[in-house]
C-alpha cells in the first residue's frame, strides 16, 4: 500500500492509494480473469445499533466509512426508535442473539483472514450493544475474529432504558469488551464512569484519559465536547506515550446527534486505511468538527451531524 499526500489544508484528510494488482473475480457464471487492473478499498465493520432517524448508530458509521473511502459493513445489535410522544426517549429492541451471531459469521466468511478477500477485514468498531447477552456474543466473536484494530465507542446509557438493566450492561461492557479494545472514545459521562474520576476541566479530562489507558491498554480519545466550559471543544488523546490536546472552536453549546458515533467511525476508517492511532484521532476530530458545522435540523429537538460536511 502506498500512502500519498498528508494533511490537506482544508480537511486534514489522508489519502491512501492501495497498490493495484490484477485479480481473478468470480462473476455470476463462474470465474473470469479481469484484464483491467482492479483496486480495492479498505474494509471496516461496525457492530452497532440502528437509530431509525439516521443521525446516530450504524447509519452514522456507514456514512462516515463511505465518506472516508472505506467499504463499510454493519452488523446490527438492536433497533432504536426515538419516541416523539415521550420526550424523544429511546425505544430499544434487541436483535436476537442467533441473528447477531449469523451476521458476524457471514461477515467473517466473506472478509475475514481466511476468506481470501483481497481486502481483509481487520478493523472493527463497537457501538451500542445494549444488553449483557449481546456483549457476550460480540466478545466471543472478537476473541475469535483476529481483529488488529478494535475501536470501542463505550455507549453506556441509552436514554429511556431501565436503570437496573443499563447497569448490568455497563458492567458487562467494562468486564468483557473494554479489555479487547485497542482504541476507546468515551464522552464526558463515559470517561467519568470508566475512570472513576470527576471531570470538570481539561486537567481532569487528561487524568481520566490516562486512567482509562491504564485500565484497558488502549489508545484513548476522551471527549470534553460541549460539557467543559470555555470557547473550545477539547478532547484528550493518550496512548501511553503521547498525550495530545485536540481542540476546535465550539459550534453552539448543545451536543449534536451522531457526533460520538461519527468520531469513533472516522477513527475506525482511518485505522482501516493504515493510519496510526494519533493520525486517526486528528483526522476524526477534523471530520466531526466539519460535520457539526454543517449539521442537519429536523422535527426532533436535536440536530444531526452531516457526514458530508467536510466536502
Ligand atoms: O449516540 C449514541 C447512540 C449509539 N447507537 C445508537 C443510538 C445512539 C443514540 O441515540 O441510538 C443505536
Amino acid at each position: 500500500m502506498l500512502r500519498a499526500g498528508g494533511p490537506c489544508p482544508k480537511h486534514a484528510f489522508t489519502l491512501v492509494i492501495r497498490t493495484m494488482r490484477p485479480v481473478r473475480r468470480r462473476w455470476q457464471y463462474g470465474w473470469m480473469t479481469s484484464a483491467a487492473v482492479d483496486t480495492f478499498p479498505a474494509v471496516a465493520l461496525t457492530i452497532a445499533g440502528s437509530e431509525a432517524t439516521g443521525g446516530a448508530g450504524a447509519q452514522a458509521d456507514l456514512k462516515t466509512f463511505q465518506e472516508l473511502g472505506v467499504f463499510g459493513i454493519a452488523n446490527l445489535t438492536c433497533i432504536v426508535s426515538f419516541n416523539p410522544n415521550d420526550n424523544w426517549n429511546h425505544r430499544f429492541v434487541p436483535v436476537d442473539q442467533q441473528v447477531i451471531a449469523d451476521q458476524l459469521e457471514a461477515t467473517t466468511a466473506a472478509y475475514g483472514a481466511a476468506s481470501g478477500a483481497p481486502s481483509v477485514l481487520d478493523t472493527v468498531k463497537i457501538g451500542m450493544l445494549g444488553s449483557p447477552a449481546t456483549i457476550s456474543t460480540v466478545a466471543s466473536a472478537l476473541a475469535d475474529g483476529g481483529f488488529t484494530n478494535v475501536v470501542l465507542d463505550p455507549v453506556l446509557i441509552c436514554k429511556g432504558q431501565e436503570p437496573g438493566h443499563a447497569l448490568d450492561t455497563d458492567q458487562a461492557l467494562k468486564a468483557q469488551i473494554l479489555p479487547l479494545a485497542t482504541f476507546v472514545t468515551p464522552n464526558h459521562f463515559e470517561a467519568e464512569s470508566l475512570s472513576g474520576l470527576e471531570i470538570t476541566d481539561v486537567e481532569s479530562l487528561k487524568a481520566a484519559a490516562v486512567r482509562i489507558h491504564e485500565l484497558s491498554g488502549a489508545a484513548v480519545l476522551a471527549k470534553g465536547g460541549v460539557r467543559l466550559a470555555g470557547p473550545d471543544a477539547v478532547d484528550v488523546y493518550y496512548d501511553g506515550d503521547t498525550l495530545e490536546i485536540l481542540s476546535a472552536p465550539k459550534v453552539g453549546e448543545v451536543a449534536v446527534s451522531g457526533a460520538g458515533c461519527s468520531l469513533a467511525a472516522a477513527v475506525t476508517a482511518e485505522l482501516a486505511k493504515g493510519a496510526t492511532p494519533l493520525e486517526a484521532a486528528r483526522t476524526a476530530k477534523a471530520f466531526v468538527t466539519a460535520g457539526i458545522r454543517n449539521r442537519v435540523a429536523s422535527g426532533a429537538p436535536f440536530d444531526a451531524l452531516w457526514q458530508g460536511g467536510p466536502r
